[in-house]
This record gives structure tokens, sequence and C-alpha cells, in this order.
């Protein structure tokens, strides 16, 4: 059937020889037809096969599975099937917090308390080709005061919460409960997952390992890596060879829903169920706000006993956020489900909302915006994983040349997404969502600036520029709630996005991990002008009557308590503006649009236990 490949079937193996008859059969005769001659290219014809025998075993069901599934996505697409046919949407209702209430507090002493049970998975995968950052972006600053990169965030609030939840386990109960043999419940450690892919594995690793495991265990964290997929040229699933070369498939990561299957078969799940654990966290790479939300989202699932706990925020309509919505199907059917940005428009149009995705009065879309930070009861999910190996329902994205949809401008692929999860779960699980302030809660660093400033104005930038100052805003209306007297913002503009700049206030984890955790640190009258800049990396620092115009870095050792009191006054660090094509500055730099000048500071550092005071 395809003469160049029959000349050069004597260089392959037996189990070769069977892919590309399989190959055949699905239609793909194109992979060899430029093959030439034995005795040219041998090699590369060879190392053919072995990305093949890879891209076989990586997907289940394997190559055939893979082309027949496209085939089948790729038609729905082509004949502009819904995917939500038959399905009418409506609101959803879920928990809605407020910050700092009774519940609140009360919800997050829960999360603590049940943290101690938990596992955090990263998705970190994906190589934000939105941001167009080079590097991986677990290694971008959250924030430039202190610098520290996100992963090293989210690993200290991970060790705040590991240590705060054994604390508050040893003083609520005498016996031990679930650690390793031998070991009392303080030492019960919360795995850390980190899903990586080809792009950002060996990075992620390197980061991790320079940096000492930014003070976690190494046997603590477990890296998965997820494989890419074949990439698909046209509506008969013909894969696509790699434009640079022609003796390679080209590939593209298949989602984040790998995370599912990868788990699956790593084992874990049946250990972490052995162990007594009880509850998965997943989360994505640059939302330096969501440990913010983590202890009250734990604290809503193991009060209302949810089998799947999904975060969310006030969205606004056509925020590249996905909605959270109901799903009633004519057969009666209900489910509670994330619908990605891009579908929400059309099933609304097609459902009898002509407006489509549109704010309701509030300002904001009435479905609430998903920040894919889930939480999952391990002990149905490892079941649930046992029926499907993770597998997760699939979709395709082609871009077409025109509207008769026969040609695509590029390569597409197969993707799948975490979120959909609950979509093969039976009607009695007990699915909920969490809704919480954005401020607290969610501030992604995902559009680049030229992407930010073209967005709808009063909608989320979701850029370097806008998490960053997010960070600040949130730790001051913290401190305000905490009773501190924190100066307004001012507005600024940098590389076209209007901002809110609060003054500069950073802490680390373990000094202010929950509301409570702020409040019992802020007494007496604490101010901070607008122009300062506030770090706080210490256990055990108190603001009593601090105030502050200026820059003030505070370290102290978890032994050392601190009382900051008195007036600090200094000319601090002012902003800078810094063009974002200005290649001059480090592209994490330029990516914000800002960098401090650091004209004059007081920084503090206390590395010996015991009372200390700073009185200005
Ligand atoms: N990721 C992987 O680990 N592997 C992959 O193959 C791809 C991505 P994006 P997206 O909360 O902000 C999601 O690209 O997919 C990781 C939700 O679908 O940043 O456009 C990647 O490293 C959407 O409903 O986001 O949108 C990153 O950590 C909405 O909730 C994460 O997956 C939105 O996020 C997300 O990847 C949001």
């Amino acid at each position: 059937a395809c003469p160049p490949l029959r000349r050069n079937l004597r260089l392959l193996a037996p189990d070769e020889v069977e892919l590309a008859k399989m190959l055949l059969n699905e239609g793909q005769k194109h992979l060899f037809e430029h093959w030439p001659e034995p005795g040219v290219d041998d090699d590369k014809k060879r190392g053919f096969f072995d990305q093949v025998r890879r891209l076989n075993s990586n997907y289940p069901g394997g190559l055939v599975s893979y082309i027949q599934n496209a085939k089948e996505l790729l038609a729905d697409s082509k004949a502009g099937k819904n995917p939500y046919d038959g399905f009418t949407p409506s609101v959803p209702s879920g928990e809605v917090l407020t910050f700092g209430d009774d519940n609140f507090v009360s919800l997050e002493a829960a999360g603590v308390k049940e943290a101690r049970n938990a596992i955090f998975v990263l998705v970190a995968g994906g190589l934000g080709e939105r941001l167009g950052y080079k590097g991986i972006k677990v290694a971008l600053p959250r924030e430039t005061t202190t610098g520290k990169c996100f992963l090293q965030h989210y690993i200290e609030s991970i060790l705040a919460l590991q240590e705060a939840s054994c604390k508050m386990a040893e003083g609520i109960s005498q016996f031990t409960w679930i650690g390793k043999e031998g070991e009392d419940g303080c030492h019960k450690k919360i795995p850390f997952v980190i899903m990586t892919s080809d792009d950002t594995n060996a990075l992620t690793i390197k980061l991790l390992e320079s940096n000492s495991y930014f003070g976690m265990e190494p046997s603590q964290v477990k890296m998965l890596k997820q494989e890419k997929v074949a990439c698909i040229a046209d509506n008969d699933a013909r894969l696509a060879l790699d434009p640079n070369d022609k003796y390679k498939i080209q590939t593209k990561p298949h989602g984040h829903g790998d995370v599912h299957s990868l788990l699956y078969s790593s084992g874990l799940l049946e250990q972490w169920k052995s162990e007594g654990r009880k509850w998965v966290l997943f989360f994505q790479d640059t939302n330096g706000l969501l440990f913010n939300a983590i202890p009250s989202a734990l604290g809503v699932s193991a009060t209302k006993g949810y089998n799947v706990n999904s975060l969310a925020v006030p969205r606004k309509a056509k925020e590249a956020i996905g909605g959270i919505t109901k799903l009633t199907h004519v057969d009666g059917r209900t489910m509670v489900i994330n619908v990605e940005y891009n579908q929400l428009d059309p099933l609304l149009r097609a459902t009898g909302h002509p407006d489509g995705d549109a704010n309701c009065e509030t300002g904001y879309s009435p479905y609430p915006g998903n920040i894919n930070q889930l939480i999952l009861e391990l002990g149905p999910y490892t079941e649930e994983l046992k029926k499907t190996h993770g597998a997760i329902s699939e979709f395709v994205n082609p871009k077409y040349t025109d509207s008769t949809k026969t040609a695509f401008k590029s390569s597409t692929r197969l993707e799948c997404m975490m979120q959909d999860y609950p979509k093969t779960l039976p009607p009695s699980a007990k699915v909920g969502f969490t809704v919480m302030d954005t401020w607290l809660a969610y501030a992604p660093v995902k559009n680049n600036p030229e992407d930010a400033a073209k967005v709808p104005k009063g909608n989320p930038y979701h850029s370097a520029t806008s998490g960053e100052m997010a960070i600040y805003k949130a730790s001051s209306l913290i401190l305000r709630k905490a009773g501190a007297q924190i100066a307004d913002p001012v507005v600024d503009t940098f590389s076209g996005q209007e901002v809110e700049v609060w003054p500069r206030i950073t802490w680390s984890p373990r000094w202010g991990l929950t509301f409570k955790d702020v409040k019992e640190k802020v007494h007496g009258y604490s101010s901070v002008s607008q122009r300062s800049t506030l770090s706080i990396n210490g256990r055990s620092i108190f603001l009593e009557g601090l105030s502050l115009d200026g820059t003030l870095i505070v370290n102290a050792v978890d032994e050392a308590e601190v009382k900051l009191t008195g007036h600090v006054q200094n000319k601090g660090w002012t902003i800078q503006h810094v063009d974002y094509k200005d290649t001059s500055e480090k592209e994490e730099i330029r990516i914000r649009g800002f960098k401090f000048e650091k004209v004059e500071q007081l920084e503090v550092n206390y590395t010996e236990p015991g009372k200390h005071s700073l009185s200005a």
C-alpha cells in the first residue's frame, strides 16, 4: 500500500512492523511517502518508530483510539455539533463566603484542622504561551518586593499549613493520628505533587534542587510528567509531521486533564488512602492569592462533605475563566460543571439567551468564574478512577482557514481539562462550589502586556502587572480588616494597564496563614502610608502601634518574638515605570512594567530566640 515503507521494512523490528501496519490501516500513509531508499536516513527512520511506540503507549487505547476519537470529535466540530446538546444552563447555587466574618473564621479553622490529611497537586505542565515568558511560570516572582517565586510561595504555604494543622491536632487530641509508624502526628507531612511536561520538567527540578526544595523535604515532593499527544493536520485525523523534522510527528500538550490519569497510574492514590489521607487539592501555576482561600475552602469541603468542591470568584462576562453552570438535560439529568469560557457564550445563545455571555445587573456574569482550584475527597475520587483510569472527556479546537471548515490554519490535537472530572460522576455525588472575593483569592499571571492592555475595560488583566498589584491589595485589605490603618491606593498605568497601587505589603505564609493569625498580630493603632513597603518574614512579629512611612523589612527566626512599635520613616522604595519593550531589563521585570528603586529602607534581622522589640 505504501511502496516507500515497503522498501524500508527490513530496517524495522517486528513490533515496528505492527505499528506501521496500524498506521496504514488508520489512513496515515503520508507519514512514509517521503521516505528515501534504505541506506539514507536509516537512524532517523528508526527514531520515528521510537516516537510512535511512545505515543502509542502513552494514550489509553493507543494511537488507534487517539485517531478514532479525533475523527469523531473533528466530524462533530465540522458539523457544528454542540457538546452541550440537550442541556439547558442555569445559575447554580453554592457557598458564598465573606472574608473575615465569623463563618469565614470558623471555616478557616476547620480547614486548617483538615490540612494534615490533604495532598496538594500543582499542574505546571503549561508553558504559558499567552504570557510570552520564556522560563517556567512557577519560577516567576510572585511579587518583586521580596522576589520570592510562585513555587517558593506555594511550598512555604503548604509547610505553614502542615505545621498549623499538626499543632491544632495536638491541642485537640491526646492520641496520635496516622503518620508513619513510630512518629507522632506532628511528623505527618503533606505530600506535594507537581505535574510537569517536557517543556517544564527539567527547569522545575532545577529550581527545586538549586533552592533546597524551599525548605520542604525532597521526599514530600513527587514529580509526574505528562506526555504530549500527536498533532492532527486535517479532518481525516492525519497526523502532522514536525515542520522542522520530517521523521517526527509533531506533538502538543494534551491539557491539564492528564493529571487524573497520571495520579491513577502512579499508584499514589492507594498509598495516600492507606495513610488515612482525605483530600486532594489541585491548583494552577500562577495564582499568588490562592492560599488565602485554601483554609476556608477546605473547611467548606469538610463541613459540607463535598466530594468535589471548586473554588470560584465573581466572573466578568467574556473573562477567560470558565463559568460554573448547572446543566439540566432533557432526560432530567443535572450536573454542576465548568463550562469553558469559549463555550459559555454559544451555549447561552443556543438556549434562549440572545445576549450570550453577558453581565447581569450586578455588573458580573451570573455564572461564577471557575479558578480551577479543585478539592476532591480522596475516597470517592479513588473509587471513580478505578472505573475510568483517570480518562477525562476530550475536546478538539481546530482553527479553520475558512467557513467551509475543510482545512486548519495550523495543526490541532485532542485536549482535556482537569475540571471536567465530575462529568462522569453519578448523580448521587456531592458536587459543590465555593465563591470568594476576587481580591482575596484570584490573580493569575497569564497575559502578556500587549494583550492585557486590550482586555475590555473593567475586566481583569490577568497579567504580571495585575498579579503583583493584587498581592499588595489583598495584604492591605486583610490588614485593614484586622484593624490597621492602611492608606488608600493611587491609580497608575503600567504598559497600558490601569491598576490600583496599594502600599507594597507582603508577608510570609507562616506569619499570616489565616485571618485569625493576622488578627492576633495586629494591635494598637498601626498605620502604613501609601508610599510604604512592608515585608514581614517570621512567625511571631507583632504590629503594636507601628506607624510606617517608608520601607521596613523585618526578618525573624521562628523562636524570636518581635514587637514593632513607633514611627518608621525613610525615603523608601519608589516605583519606576519600565517599558515592556526595553530589552535591557530582565524579562520578569519587563512583563510587569515597573520596578522598585530601593532608595532607603530599614531592614532588621532577628536571628536569636527570645523577645525583641523595634521601637523606632
Ligand atoms: N497545564 C498543564 O499542566 N498541562 C497542560 O497541558 C496545559 C496546562 P492555562 P486555561 O482559572 O484561570 C484554565 O493555560 O487552560 C497547566 C481553566 O480551564 O493557564 O486557559 C498550566 O501550567 C479555566 O476554566 O489555563 O484555563 C496551568 O497551571 C479557568 O479556570 C494550568 O494548567 C482558568 O484556567 C492552566 O492552564 C483559570
